[in-house]
């Protein structure tokens, strides 16, 4: 049987695949080792779940930011003001699902060093999905794990 580029070097299995869609210009469908294109990042973070209390986890990855400039959200870069309306929707594969501002992972505002996870504690993701990863959160509940989609959204325009 042939194997694909993407699933050499991983274990046996199928590869999660995540959909970037909503207002951009260039939409993809990106694999975990699609996602070492980008410069990558490591974060050592806690965070609290209120059923399993503190966690201390490391992982490594692009910045969500990175990422979806590349998919040409359809503001005009040259104006800050017009980045405010966006919203990044992320959603993993059992439907858990939550919002980001785009200014809140933004350079120019809340400079948040949120990370795309291909890897877990050493781990490779390849075959569970991406996870978020938002260091600046006291709580667990946005660290999406297995993502299946991310949605970018300005239609907050319609209120201009
Ligand atoms: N896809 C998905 N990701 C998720 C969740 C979930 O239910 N589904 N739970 C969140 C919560 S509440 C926490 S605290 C962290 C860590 O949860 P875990 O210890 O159950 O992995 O994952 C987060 N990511
Ligand atoms: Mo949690």
């Amino acid at each position: 049987m042939s194997q694909s580029l993407a699933d050499a070097g991983t274990a046996v299995g199928p590869v999660a695949e995540l959909v970037l869609d909503g207002d951009l210009g260039r939409p993809a469908r990106l694999t975990v080792s699609d996602l070492l294109v980008w410069p990558q990042h490591r974060a050592q973070v806690a965070f609290e779940c209120a059923t399993s209390g503190v966690q201390h986890h490391r992982f490594t990855g692009p910045l969500l930011h990175d990422v979806l400039n590349d998919a040409g959200p359809v503001f005009d870069p040259a104006r800050r003001k017009d980045r405010l309306r966006f919203v990044i929707a992320v959603r993993g594969a059992d439907g858990h699902h939550a919002v980001l501002s785009w200014a809140e992972i933004d350079p120019d505002f809340g400079r948040a060093p949120v990370l795309l996870a291909v890897t877990f504690d050493d781990t490779p993701l390849d075959r569970a999905g991406s996870q978020l990863v938002l260091p600046q959160d006291r709580c667990g509940a946005r660290y999406i794990s297995g993502i299946q989609a991310i949605r970018v959204d300005g239609g907050y325009a319609a209120w201009t």
